[in-house]
């Protein structure tokens, strides 16, 4: 088979599976948000990462397909999680460019909202800045019909791609997820760019969040510069939602 056609077959054969990582305000320590995290659970090759199919996925057009299930099953999930009285959390879904150009968006989104009964105030889309230089306007407006509906908009990777400055304060951006990169340059005694981010962040009324945090100095380091929120290994790895879950009660 061709790795198009098993992709194909994978989503008829619910092969696909969502993690979750957790993410914690810095102030409160409380859990605010879950990143969902796609997982291809293959019968023979086991789990294959999204790096390894989601350019195909993109290039196929098959992302649209897969981008729904992801969707359909994060709002689910999170409306899941509440019914079980878990503290009412954000999650957050990856979004490629293909599928946020798609048309129709905005009414797809309001229609997955109301099938999984999960209020648009928990749901935040993660696009990333390659989105962000074409057709500006078709974006705008996107953008502003997701934030009437409720839906939170964050910028993933912040830093690694070439948005310019303008489009942070034209477009009704809520939060800037600072790539892990930059967190390896606080180790490394070089915080500029860290600092620099959660500065601008908050003077655009942004939120702002920091990923791949690994140590306990990068944490502290956080905190000291009043970043919102973080998510990484010292705290916890993409899991299961079983697994979430039990997270989850331990904190109750
Ligand atoms: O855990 P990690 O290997 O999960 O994820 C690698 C990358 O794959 C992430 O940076 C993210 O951009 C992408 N990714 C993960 N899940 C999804 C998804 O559901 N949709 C899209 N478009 N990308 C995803
Ligand atoms: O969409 P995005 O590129 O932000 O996806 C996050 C990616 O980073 C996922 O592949 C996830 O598994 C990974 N990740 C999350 N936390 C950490 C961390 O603390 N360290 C490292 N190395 N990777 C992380
Ligand atoms: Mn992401
Ligand atoms: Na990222």
């Amino acid at each position: 088979f061709t790795m198009e056609t098993e992709l194909r077959k994978a989503l008829s054969k619910e092969e696909f599976e969502l993690h979750y990582q957790p993410q914690k305000n810095l102030k409160t320590g409380k859990i605010v948000g879950m990143e969902a995290l796609l997982r291809w659970k293959h019968p023979v090759k086991g789990y294959i990462p999204p790096l390894d199919f989601i350019s195909l996925a993109e290039k196929t057009g098959l992302i649209i397909e897969i981008g729904d299930w992801v969707l359909e099953e994060a709002c689910r999930q999170n409306k899941y999680w509440q019914d079980q009285g878990f503290e009412p959390v954000i999650v957050s879904v990856n979004m490629s460019a293909k599928q946020f150009h798609q048309n129709g968006l905005v009414e797809k989104l309001e229609k997955v909202l109301m099938e999984t009964g999960l209020d648009p105030e928990f749901l935040e889309l993660e696009i990333t800045e390659s989105i962000s230089m074409t057709n500006e306007k078709n974006i705008l407006t996107t953008m502003q019909q997701l934030r009437n509906l409720g839906v939170f908009v964050s910028i993933d990777d912040f830093g690694t791609g070439y948005s310019s400055l303008k489009y942070l304060s034209l477009f009704p951006i809520t939060k800037l997820k600072i790539d892990k990169m930059f967190m390896d340059d606080t180790q490394k005694q070089n915080p500029a760019i860290v600092k620099s981010i959660i500065h601008m962040s908050h003077s655009l009324d942004m939120k702002v969040i920091a990923e791949g945090v690994e140590t306990m100095e990068q944490l502290n380091f956080l905190e000291n510069e009043k970043c919102d929120e973080m998510q990484g290994f010292y705290f916890s790895k993409p899991l299961p939602p079983e697994q979430l879950s039990k997270l989850l009660v331990t904190l109750r």
